[in-house]
């Protein structure tokens, strides 16, 4: 078993496409282990994007993802990290195939409705800057 991080991003928490999004994420055989809703701060958001800060598109980022509230997730099941990116599908979801969540659900390559860990390193630093040990249940 594997476990990755996912947020459910402020585009798709205010157009109340959250829960069909949870649905699916239980469909596709994952358990969840930890779920919040929060507001992610400047800071949360700017540290969590440190890859992409010399990007220009780095403050609209930031930006956007302290918007509004998001959910924040911990998944679990085998192949969790590259089975979730595949369901979430391409960063741009003019790009993304037909199925996936974000060319069902994002509006834009920034508002594009979710978030998944890219790689295990990622995961495991992404979980534990949201959730405490004692949140994994
Ligand atoms: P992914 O979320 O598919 O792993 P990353 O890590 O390359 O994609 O990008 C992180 C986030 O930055 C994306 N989810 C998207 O919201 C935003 N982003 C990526 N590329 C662009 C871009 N060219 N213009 C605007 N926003 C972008």
């Amino acid at each position: 078993m594997e476990k990755t991080f996912a947020i459910v991003k402020p585009d798709a928490v205010q157009s109340k496409n959250a829960g069909k999004i949870l649905a699916r994420m239980e469909a596709e055989g994952f358990r969840i282990v930890a779920l919040k809703k929060h507001s992610i701060t400047k800071a949360e958001a700017s540290g969590f994007y440190a890859e992409h800060k010399e990007k220009g598109f780095f403050s609209a980022l930031v930006a956007y993802m302290t918007s509004g509230p998001v959910l924040v997730l911990v998944l679990e099941r085998d192949n969790a990290i590259a089975h979730w990116r595949s369901v979430m599908g391409a960063t741009d979801p003019a790009k993304a195939d037909a199925g996936t969540i974000r060319k069902e659900f994002g509006a834009s390559i920034e508002r594009n409705a979710v978030h998944g860990s890219a790689n295990p390193a990622d995961a495991a630093r992404e979980v534990v800057y949201f959730f405490p040990a004692s949140e994994l249940l």
